[in-house]
């Protein structure tokens, strides 16, 4: 089983914000979200168990033409990506301490990891707040003292 973090919360957990990430959480809020998950999330067959934190669909460039994938990142870390036509799995941005989120505007952000940057698009507009809850899960995981 995974945890998050062995940390404890005060906070009862609010499931209404989607966007806001909260990787404390205690083993019974973790087993309630992945149980939830579990029934009512139809991208949870690809996460490995690993809870959801956040899921939206991005355009995902390589080379001259961007494909429609559902971007999803969890615990782990994992930033998995998945071809919703379709519905299978296409593969998964290698997480590391050397993973750097880059926004360039509202829609388009960058990932780079250190064999490869993923051109990724946000149509919704939404690409710092990418950028800001993959920072969040990279600080948690990696600490701070890589950034520059
Ligand atoms: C594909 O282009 C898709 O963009 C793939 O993304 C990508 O793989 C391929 O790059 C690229 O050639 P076409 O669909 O136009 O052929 P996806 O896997 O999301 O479908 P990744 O996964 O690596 O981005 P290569 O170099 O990995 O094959």
């Amino acid at each position: 089983k995974v945890k998050v973090n062995a940390e404890k919360s005060d906070k009862t957990s609010e499931s209404s914000q989607d966007k806001s990430l909260n990787l404390l959480m205690n083993d019974h809020e973790f087993i309630c979200k992945l149980a939830e998950q579990k029934s009512n999330n139809q991208w949870h067959q690809f996460v490995q168990n690993n809870l959801i934190l956040k899921e939206g669909f991005v355009n995902k460039r390589k080379g001259l033409f961007a494909r429609r994938r559902m971007l999803l990142l969890t615990t782990g870390p994992h930033l998995y990506y998945v071809d919703p036509f379709s519905m299978t799995l296409k593969g998964e941005i290698p997480w590391s301490n050397k993973l750097k989120v880059e926004p360039k505007n509202f829609k388009i952000f960058f990932v780079h990891t250190p064999n490869r940057t993923y051109y990724l698009e946000d149509p919704q507009g939404f690409a710092l707040d990418w950028c800001q809850t993959i920072d969040d899960v990279r600080n948690h995981y990696y600490g701070q003292s890589d950034n520059p």
